[in-house]
C-alpha cells in the first residue's frame, strides 16, 4: 500500500527588499549626490531529487515552506543582501504539480534534476537609480517586489506494481519473462546502479508493470551489498511477491524442503521489516517457485505441511511448466484492484 507518496505544500518566496533613498554628505559638499543602493531578491525556492531518499514523509509535517526576505538597500549605494534560497530535496521519481491548475510542474527522476519553483521578489531600485540630467537628487525609491507563492503537490511515483523480492536464485528472473509477453514496453527505469528490470504483464484489458530487484541478501536492510537500495525500490511497488524456492538439494525430503521455503521467506521477510518504511505491511503473496522440480503429488503434500507451519494461503509456480502462474497473476491483478479502491 502507498503510504507516504502524497503531500501537499505551500509555497511562499520572500519579497525583494526595498530600495533606498539616500544622499552624499560630505565635508565641502553641500548638496551630494544620491546614494541610495537597491534592494535584495528575495530568496527562491526549488526543488531538487537527490540520492537516498525514499518516501515524501518529511513534507507530511512540513506544510509551508518560506524563503527569506530580500534586506533593504542603504546608503553609500550598498546593495541589500539577497534573501537565502530555500531548496525541497525530494526522492528521485518525484512529481512536482501546481496544485491549483493542476499543471505538471516537474519530474524529478534523477539525482540532481533541479527546477525553480518560486521566484523571490526582485529588489528595488535605489534613488540612484532614478538620477537624471534633469533630476539630479530624486527622492524616490522602488519597493521590492512580492515573492511568488504556489502550492504544489508532491507525487512519488510508483516504480512498479509489483515487486518480485526473494534471495538469488529464486527464480524472480525467470518467473518475470513467463509472465510478461511485453518487455519491450517498459522503458528501463533510469538509474544508474541496480537496474530493476521491468516487465509489463497484460491479461485482457488489464495491466501491470512487475519489477525483478536484484540484490536482496540476509542484512540488506543494514546496507549490505546493495541491499539498501534494492529495498528503497520494493517501497516504491504496490504489491510485493515473496518467492522461495523448492531446492533440489533437500533430496525429496518434503519436509525438509518446507522448512527451507519457511526460512528463506523468514528471511526476507525480516529484511522488509527491518528496513521499515511499512514495507513489512505492504499487501504481499507468499510464492513458492520451481514447483516442478515437485514429484507427483508432492505439491499436495508440500501445501498441506506449509499449512501446518501457519502459511495456509500459498502460490506455488513454475516457470518452466508454467503451473500457477496464472492463477497467480490472477490473484495479484485481485490486490492491485483491493489496493486501488482503498487509495483513490
Ligand atoms: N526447475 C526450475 N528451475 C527454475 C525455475 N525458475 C528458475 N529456475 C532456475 O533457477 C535458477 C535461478 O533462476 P533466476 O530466475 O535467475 O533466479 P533469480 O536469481 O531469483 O532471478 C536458474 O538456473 C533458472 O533456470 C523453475 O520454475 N523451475
Ligand atoms: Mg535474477
Amino acid at each position: 500500500m502507498r503510504f507516504h507518496d502524497l503531500a501537499k505544500v505551500e509555497l511562499i518566496a520572500g519579497d525583494g527588499g526595498g530600495g533606498c533613498v539616500s544622499f552624499r554628505r560630505e565635508k565641502f559638499v553641500p548638496r551630494g549626490g544620491p546614494n541610495g543602493g537597491n534592494g535584495g531578491r528575495g530568496g527562491h525556492i526549488f526543488a531538487r531529487a537527490i540520492e537516498g531518499l525514499n518516501t515524501l514523509l518529511d513534507y507530511r509535517y512540513r506544510r509551508r515552506i518560506v524563503s527569506a526576505r530580500g534586506g533593504r538597500g542603504q546608503g553609500k549605494n550598498r546593495s541589500g543582501r539577497g534573501g537565502e534560497d530555500v531548496w525541497l530535496d525530494l526522492p528521485r521519481g518525484t512529481q512536482v504539480f501546481d496544485e491549483d491548475s493542476g499543471a505538471l510542474l516537474a519530474d524529478l527522476l534523477e539525482a540532481g534534476d533541479e527546477v525553480l519553483l518560486c521566484s523571490g521578489g526582485r529588489g528595488g531600485y535605489g534613488n540612484t537609480h532614478f538620477r537624471s540630467s534633469t533630476h539630479r537628487s530624486p527622492r524616490m525609491a522602488q519597493e521590492g517586489g512580492t515573492g511568488e507563492v504556489r502550492r504544489v503537490m508532491l507525487r512519488l511515483k510508483v516504480l512498479a506494481d509489483v515487486g518480485l523480492a526473494g534471495l538469488p536464485n529464486a527464480g524472480k528472473s525467470s518467473l518475470l519473462r513467463v509472465v510478461s509477453h511485453s518487455r519491450t514496453k517498459v522503458a528501463d527505469y533510469p538509474y544508474t546502479t541496480l537496474r530493476p528490470h521491468l516487465g509489463l504483464v497484460e491479461r485482457s484489458y488489464r495491466e501491470a508493470v512487475f519489477a525483478d530487484l536484484p540484490g536482496l541478501v540476509r542484512g540488506a536492510s543494514e546496507g549490505v551489498g546493495l541491499g539498501h537500495r534494492f529495498l528503497a525500490h520494493m517501497e516504491r511497488c504496490r504489491v510485493l511477491l515473496r518467492l522461495a524456492e523448492v531446492r533440489e538439494q533437500s533430496e525429496g525430503d518434503l519436509a525438509v524442503v518446507a522448512g527451507r521455503i519457511v526460512e528463506d521467506w523468514g528471511i526476507v521477510g525480516d529484511e522488509l521489516e527491518r528496513y521499515g518504511c511499512g514495507l513489512a505491511e505492504k499487501a504481499c503473496l507468499l510464492v513458492v517457485s520451481k514447483g516442478d522440480l515437485l514429484g507427483e503429488g508432492e505439491a499436495e503434500v508440500l501445501r498441506g505441511l506449509l499449512g501446518e507451519r501457519g502459511f495456509g494461503k500459498v502460490w506455488m509456480v513454475s516457470s518452466v511448466t508454467g503451473m500457477g502462474v496464472e492463477e497467480l497473476v490472477e490473484a495479484v491483478f485481485g490486490l492491485l484492484g483491493e489496493e486501488e479502491s482503498a487509495y483513490g
